[in-house]
């Protein structure tokens, strides 16, 4: 229980969860082309952040699953454009968990290009939500979630080296098909769709995971805004039970 709350009268019920009083969550979008270096980034900040809770929304997990006419023919599916992924699904995620709900986030498999239909992944309040994923600064709406933007931005030909080796290694492929797939899908929706996303970027990492200067710094301004951001919640609240007294 927070201070505020004990202060409250007994008579004055607790804010419910989403209500305005709530105090919301601090919204970092991290973008980027395939394997950019993201997700080291993320576990890093996260690594840094260890005195908050924080949630990592990946979305990737907010792809559609493929249809069975789709399946049949998956090397003409474009994983790489905006459609690919359900982002009412990810808005509704990102909108709940910022007015203090849990979200029960898909699971999706990248070997059957299904989700998963047994298990979801049940993410509960936090002070700090990481959206990370190609596309999340494409859509406005999902941007306007976001209190802090960061593009992580690394050379393509380090990013098609890096991909050739997780998708060989760790996704079983082979190389001829992801050098295809780079190609004719990976390659063209980075330069439509991500590439032009970056100017809605706060921050821009060169170099992505190896610049620990930029990451070093990138925390020291989420710590400050989130002790800004917690004022800007309590101030309200005191007006509340200020004026509670007084009736
Ligand atoms: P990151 N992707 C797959 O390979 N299989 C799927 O079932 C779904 C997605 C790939 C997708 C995209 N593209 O380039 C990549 N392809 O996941 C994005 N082809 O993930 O940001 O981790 O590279």
């Amino acid at each position: 229980p927070s201070p505020r709350a004990a202060a409250t009268p007994t008579s004055f019920s607790a804010p419910a969860a989403g209500s305005a009083s709530h105090k919301q969550p601090f919204v970092i979008g991290v973008s980027g082309g395939t394997a950019s270096g993201k997700t080291t980034v993320c576990d890093m900040i996260i690594q840094q952040l260890h005195d908050h809770r924080v949630v990592l929304v990946n979305q990737e997990s907010f792809y559609r699953g493929l249809t069975p006419e789709e399946l049949t023919r998956v090397h003409e599916y474009n994983f790489d454009h905006p459609d690919a992924f359900d982002t009412e699904q990810l808005l509704e995620c990102v909108e709940k968990l910022k007015c203090g709900q849990s979200f029960h986030i898909p699971i999706y498999d990248f070997k059957t290009h299904q989700r998963r239909t047994d298990v979801f992944r049940q993410v509960n309040a936090c002070d700090v939500i990481i959206l990370e994923g190609i596309l999340v600064f494409h859509d406005q709406r999902v941007r306007n979630l976001m209190n802090m933007k960061i593009f992580v931005d690394t050379d393509a030909d380090v990013r098609l080296a890096r991909r050739i080796r997780r998708d060989t290694v760790q996704r079983g492929r082979d190389i001829n098909s992801v050098l295809e797939q780079y190609a004719k899908f990976v390659k063209p929706a980075f330069e439509d769709f991500v590439l032009p996303s970056k100017k809605y970027a706060d921050v821009i990492i060169p170099r992505g995971g190896d610049n620990h200067v930029a990451i070093d710094l990138i925390v020291q301004h989420i710590h400050t805004k989130l002790g800004v951001h917690d004022l800007c919640k309590i101030y309200p609240n005191v007006y509340v039970i200020q004026s509670t007294f007084q009736i």
